[in-house]
């Protein structure tokens, strides 16, 4: 082959010693796109070119001797799952750790990394963020029908409700993407609403084996119910009198109801594949979406060149596409939370005022409050069960076969969290003649009250409650209880920040605050297939056309479908602009105008920006901000240079050449960055970070700035006025941050804000300092 040596340098040298085993596994490898784009296309383009290099890397590694000098030969070729071309440039492939060694040869490679499995992170909620029908954002709906949402997620029941195109214009002329045909999906599946629908599952397949079809759709089907619900989130149809069983009854619509979604799957029974997720992004941008939504789990702690989520992210945000991603179900631990590239919009999850109450009073009169949507009718004060009063080894988390149905029949079972699902529990007291269930937290999961679909009487109780219902069970000789149903209440404080949503700072870099903002992810209603029950356990037979479910999952929509409608009204805003229209917006109080609490506590102590970042998303607010922060690439590239990265860890994110300025010192601080946040050690330490606003609200406009120093940290702002003349101007000012000495403890934060305000406007960014350890 005459273009062998031309991707392959003739040195080839085997770095390590062949592998008795033959493990094979799927690598994703970053290529230098200026080695790729030279090609002679003519040859047969990308794919054809690492088809040829794949065969090269077969030829050689099959041809090597192993340690005791015997040849051994190589049973499979290397296998190319994909070609990425739009968001990144590389490949993924099934190769041999011998294949592998040999993939640093290729000239332009840069990085390869192995794929790994990702997981998703699972009515009212558009008045709560302030939509309201006929009004604002939503008064002249036809403007969102330009814009398009990719969901990259579990794919979608196309014959919902929701998805149906009653009213809706021809498809934008610019959409480029495709109804791909599958199990159970053809061409007609799509529509005006349902624009496009594909299935990437060759990573998938490499490392889990061929999809059973009687469990999932090989196709964009959706057999888990998850993406059906997020894209409804995010842009579904509005319907009136949806309800999950009679629970949170209401009108059911996405955030921008008006916009079109392609639904890309990614995700199966077993997890998302990297490499698929890759390729999803990848051709969703060539599609030509406007906002990509990503309720997916990534690791939180890679530095963003070796972090496929961020590398294809920050190519789609190059391209203008805008890029929203879950912050994680793993808090309220401290760092916990992912997606934190500074080009994604990270979405945290809190409760919004809308609740599913319940009342459990105890034989001694005590009553406390809990949550569930089991909604029918209360029951008799009954015999409690515990432990080795319900059953054998497990009875306590009420696992499959633990309970006695001699010992919990008619009875109310105490089940602690943990080790089995939530809903199975329930089936377990249900399927042992159990006639209810308190589903209690343990100290960790302190008070978040999740409301959950049970199949019996049950409702879960908070931490504080779970201890007193405890020593109840052990004081008292005939522990009884009743539970009662309150159906939908609204009016409590809110927002309240869901426990389980992923905590800051970053582990990755400390520049800015992550996450970004909160929005509703606590008991939210939306679509669900009519195929997957509700708690999407198999021996669960209810079927149901709207779900409830929680998660940082399902708070990602809502702010996808919000940057939907920005962008709809703002064509020429920049991926940057409206990440920044919707954080400086976003407020930091609740509706009884105190601060935003935190179901990590019993409710005393108040959230921080490391759990809801500049705060909860106002979609009006944000459509008209009057001041934004806008980032280019060339400064995201900017910025990476000043963590240091070498010439090839830039290349990978910076999708060509890049140098990085050296007549400068590059300051972290400089970002042009809607938050800030600073680092500080021990002792006395300051900073000057530096800012540019851009007008887009009223030509004319001067603004002051305020600002609430974080304890221990003087803050200053020069200048203190911003004279604005003209729609577009750009001015800039530099914010001086000092620490008092011996204020900050180690490892611990303080937190402030800085406020532009002209007129109506108020433009806020959140301040958290650091103190390291
Ligand atoms: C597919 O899944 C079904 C249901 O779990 C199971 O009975 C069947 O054996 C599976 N088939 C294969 C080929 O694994
Ligand atoms: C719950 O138990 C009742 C009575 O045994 C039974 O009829 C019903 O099917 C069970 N529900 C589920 C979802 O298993
Ligand atoms: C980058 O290197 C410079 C010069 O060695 C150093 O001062 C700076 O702290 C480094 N930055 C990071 C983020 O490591
Ligand atoms: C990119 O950089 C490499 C070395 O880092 C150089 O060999 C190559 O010529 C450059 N390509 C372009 C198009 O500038
Ligand atoms: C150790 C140190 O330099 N401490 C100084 C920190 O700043 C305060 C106020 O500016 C000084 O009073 C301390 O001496």
């Amino acid at each position: 082959m005459v273009f062998q040596t031309f991707f392959f340098s003739l040195m080839l040298v085997m770095t390590s010693a062949s592998n008795a085993f033959v493990e094979r596994k799927t690598y994703i490898v970053h290529m230098d796109p200026t080695n790729v784009a030279a090609l002679d296309l003519s040859l047969g383009g990308t794919k054809r070119w690492y088809e040829s290099v794949l065969d090269s890397i077969n030829k050689f590694s099959s041809h090597v001797e192993d340690e005791e000098g015997k040849e051994t030969q190589e049973k499979e070729a290397p296998q190319l799952l994909y070609v990425y071309e739009t968001a990144i440039s590389g490949f993924s492939a099934k190769l041999s750790n011998k294949q592998a060694d040999t993939l640093k040869n290729i000239d332009g490679f840069l990085y390869a990394s192995d794929d790994d499995m990702l997981s998703l992170q699972t009515t009212h909620s558009p008045q709560f963020l302030g939509l309201h029908n006929g009004k604002g954002l939503w008064e002249a709906p036809s403007s969102a029908s330009d814009v398009i949402i990719g969901v990259v997620d579990s794919g979608i029941s196309p014959e919902h409700i929701s998805f149906q195109d009653k009213n809706l214009p021809p498809v934008p002329a610019r959409w480029k993407g495709a109804c791909e045909q599958g199990t159970r999906f053809t061409v007609s599946n799509c529509n005006r609403k349902l624009i496009g629908a594909r299935a990437f599952f060759k990573g998938y397949e490499a490392v889990a084996g061929r999809i059973n079809e009687t469990v999932d759709f090989r196709s964009a089907r959706d057999s888990q119910g998850h993406g059906t619900h997020t894209a409804s989130t995010a842009a579904g149809n509005v319907v009136a009198g949806a309800s999950m069983l009679g629970v949170a009854k209401g009108t059911a619509g996405g955030m921008s109801f008006a916009s079109r979604i392609a639904a890309y799957k990614v995700c199966w029974p077993a997890g998302c594949s990297s490499s698929d997720i890759l390729a999803a992004i990848d051709q969703a941008v060539a599609d030509g979406v406007d906002v990509l939504s990503l309720s997916l789990g990534s690791e939180g702690n890679r530095p963003y060149h070796s972090d496929n989520m961020a590398i294809a992210a920050f190519g789609a945000v190059q391209k203008g596409v805008f890029v929203s991603c879950s912050a994680g179900n793993s808090g309220p631990t401290q760092s916990t939370v992912g997606n934190t590239a500074p080009w994604i919009m990270t979405v945290a999850a809190s409760y919004m005022d809308r609740g599913f109450p319940t009342t459990i009073k105890l034989g001694n009169g005590r009553v406390f409050k809990g949550a569930s949507l089991y909604s029918g009718r209360p029951t008799n004060q009954l015999p409690l069960v515990y432990g080795d009063t319900a059953g054998g080894s497990g009875a306590e988390y009420c696992t499959e076969g633990s309970l006695s149905p001699a010992l919990v029949k008619g009875k109310i079972v105490i089940c602690d969290r943990g080790i089995s699902d939530r809903v199975d529990k329930g089936l377990q007291v249900n399927s042992s003649g159990g006639a209810g269930m308190l589903l209690l937290n343990t100290a960790d999961q302190r008070e978040e009250l999740i409301a959950d679909a049970h199949v019996l009487p049950a409702t879960s109780v908070g931490a504080a409650a779970a201890e007193a219902i405890k020593n109840y069970m052990i004081m008292a000789k005939k522990p009884t209880a009743r539970i009662a149903f309150e159906g939908t209440r609204y009016g409590f404080p809110a927002p309240i920040m869901a426990a389980f949503s992923s905590r800051g700072p970053s582990s990755v870099v400390g520049d800015f605050i992550k996450p970004d903002v909160t929005a509703p992810g606590v008991n939210i209603l939306a679509a669900w297939p009519p195929t997957t029950s509700p708690t999407v356990l198999r021996n669960d037979k209810r079927r149901v056309s709207f779900n409830v479910v929680s998660g940082t999952s399902m708070s990602c929509p809502h702010v996808s479908g919000l940057a939907a409608l920005i962008k709809s009204v703002h064509r020429d805003w920049s991926p940057a602009a409206i990440k920044s229209a919707l954080m400086t917006t976003a407020y930091a109080h609740n509706n009884h105008d105190a601060p935003i609490g935190d179901a990590d506590s019993d409710s005393s102590e108040s959230a921080t920006p490391f759990a809801f970042g500049s705060g909860h998303v106002d979609a009006e607010r944000a459509a008209d901000p009057g001041l934004i922060y806008d980032i280019a690439t060339e400064d995201y590239l900017e910025y990476l240079c000043s963590l240091n990265y070498t010439s090839s860890q830039m290349a990978i994110l910076a999708e060509k050449n890049y140098s990085c300025p050296t007549n400068r010192v590059l300051d972290p601080g400089v970002l042009n960055y809607p938050s800030f946040a600073v680092l500080f050690g021990s002792g006395n330490a300051s900073a000057i970070y530096q800012r540019t606003a851009t007008n887009v609200g009223k030509a004319s406009c001067r603004y002051v700035v305020g600002v609430s120093e974080p304890s221990g940290v003087g803050v200053s702002v020069e200048p203190g006025v911003l004279v604005f003349r003209e729609v577009g101007e750009k001015i800039s000012y530099k914010v001086t941050f000092v620490a008092s000495g011996g204020k900050g403890v180690s490892g611990s934060f303080e937190f402030g804000s800085i406020v532009w305000v002209c007129g109506g406007y108020s433009v806020r960014s959140p301040i958290a300092v650091t103190w390291k350890k």
